[in-house]
């Protein structure tokens, strides 16, 4: 028998063990007696985590996710799907822990036992990795490792399966166009190089243990849970906000710059799928079609009626409304100028273009992504209309 002790911290619940089982494995079975499937996300709190997260328990698994200590509340992504510790048929766990602590991961990962582990966290803004780039490193590089050593010293190998967040990063300055799971890695960011020690780690362990691990190599996938300082939600959210006459202008960096976006809930699914495979393989997911950040700009104007012009080169260069139709942007005029370049979000390196080959996904994956560029975007813009619109209201009251 059981007996566990619940002592509620803030919000969260801690439970303790009283014997010398394991608090979960009472989880371990669904209701028709079939083995529910367990897993742990890294990351949960982020964007890829939250869908995955949601994908899963969808699915009938135990979803336990790590989350950090924060000094305010950084749970707004998965609020929705959280469960008191006091329902019944609960089958979402929050645990705090981080990837720098590797005795909290190990204990996590003895306590929960996992079938699967997706490790999605990171530091995983590119720019802000070379303001710090030893923690980007240690969080980047080292986390995956200490999950893997976790594994192997817990005796796991046989039984948790581990997915590593690659990036399409890795590619950098592109040795080849499209960009496979052959292309040579030139990584050109702190980042990056941290994620490269990752994705040949998560080999290594593979190779040498016989472990079921293996590198979703994903390019730029968005939504509208995309983290505010990428740069396709931060074209969203400013957009909507200058149509109603909250902000100015739009100040971006490097509109050049050539990315292959899809959205984040198809690439979360094709991590589950990896997953499934009979044999670990690193995969590219991506779309395969490629967007200057001047398009997704255009575009992202165009759901508002907004016709934007683009003027001038480099530096100078702006962006200004040729034409509006429809009500959606009562605040702005023909003639306004709402985007602007700011030498400050240039990097010191640039990966100036990205496209991704996934045809190996696609057939080993059965793969088709649900969502075009255009769906992405107008849900995008939907969503930060919504947002700039209940500003609006706030500030009006
Ligand atoms: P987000 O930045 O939205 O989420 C990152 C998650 O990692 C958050 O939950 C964050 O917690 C958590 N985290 C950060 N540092 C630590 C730490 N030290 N210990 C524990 N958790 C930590 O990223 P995405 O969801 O967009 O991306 C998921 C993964 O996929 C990342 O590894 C990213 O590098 C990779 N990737 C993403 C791509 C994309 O286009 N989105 C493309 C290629 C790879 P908190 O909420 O507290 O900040
Ligand atoms: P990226 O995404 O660096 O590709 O990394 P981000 O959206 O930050 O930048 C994409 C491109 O846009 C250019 N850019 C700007 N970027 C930001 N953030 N802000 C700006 O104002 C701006 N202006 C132009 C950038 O220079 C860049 O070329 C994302 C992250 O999710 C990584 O974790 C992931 O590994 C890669 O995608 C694949």
């Amino acid at each position: 028998m059981f007996f566990l002790v619940r002592l509620q911290l803030y919000n969260d619940c801690i439970w303790l063990k009283s014997s010398k089982y394991c608090p979960y494995t009472d989880y371990g079975l669904t209701q028709g007696g079939d083995k529910m499937k367990t897993a742990l996300i890294t990351g949960i709190t982020g964007q890829d985590g939250s869908y995955l997260a949601e994908y899963l328990l969808a699915k009938g698994y135990f979803v336990h996710g790590i989350k950090r200590k924060a000094s305010l509340f950084n749970t707004q992504r998965i609020d929705h799907i959280y469960q008191s510790p006091y329902d019944t048929d609960k089958r979402f766990k929050l645990h705090y822990g981080d990837l720098t602590d590797s005795l909290s991961l190990v204990r996590l990962i003895q306590e929960i036992q996992p079938d699967e582990i997706y490790n999605l966290a990171a530091q995983s803004h590119v720019a802000v990795s070379f303001e710090m780039p030893e923690y980007s490193s240690d969080v980047n590089a080292l986390g995956p490792l200490r999950i893997l050593e976790a594994i192997r010293f817990l005796g796991l190998q046989e039984k948790t399966r581990f997915l590593q967040a690659s990036t399409s990063e890795l590619f950098g300055k592109v040795q080849e166009v499209p960009q496979n799971e052959k292309t040579p890695f030139y990584p050109r960011s702190p980042y990056a190089v941290a994620k490269q020690y990752a994705y040949w780690i998560t080999i290594n362990y593979r190779e040498a243990y016989g472990m079921f691990a293996c590198n979703s190599i994903l390019f730029n996938h968005e939504s509208p849970r995309r983290g505010e300082t990428f740069v396709t939600r931060k074209i969203s959210m400013a957009l909507c906000q200058i149509a109603l006459g909250l902000e100015k202008c739009l100040y971006l960096g490097n509109m050049n710059a050539l990315r292959d976006w899809g959205h984040a809930k198809d690439y979360v699914i094709m991590q589950w799928r990896m997953l499934q495979l009979d044999e670990p393989e690193d995969l590219v997911i991506a779309s395969g079609e490629q967007h200057s950040v001047r398009e997704f700009v255009s575009l992202a104007a165009a759901e508002l009626g907004i016709q934007l012009d683009f003027k001038g080169q480099g530096v100078d260069e702006y962006a200004v409304v040729a034409d509006i139709s429809g009500n959606l942007a009562p605040q702005i005029k023909p003639g306004d100028v709402i985007v602007r370049v700011d030498p400050k979000y240039f990097r010191p390196t640039e990966v100036e273009t990205l496209l991704g080959d996934a045809s190996l996904a696609r057939q080993k994956l059965d793969w088709k992504a649900e969502h075009s560029l255009n769906n992405l975007v107008s849900e995008m813009m939907r969503s930060d209309y919504d947002i700039a619109q209940k500003k609006l209201l706030l500030q009006s009251h």
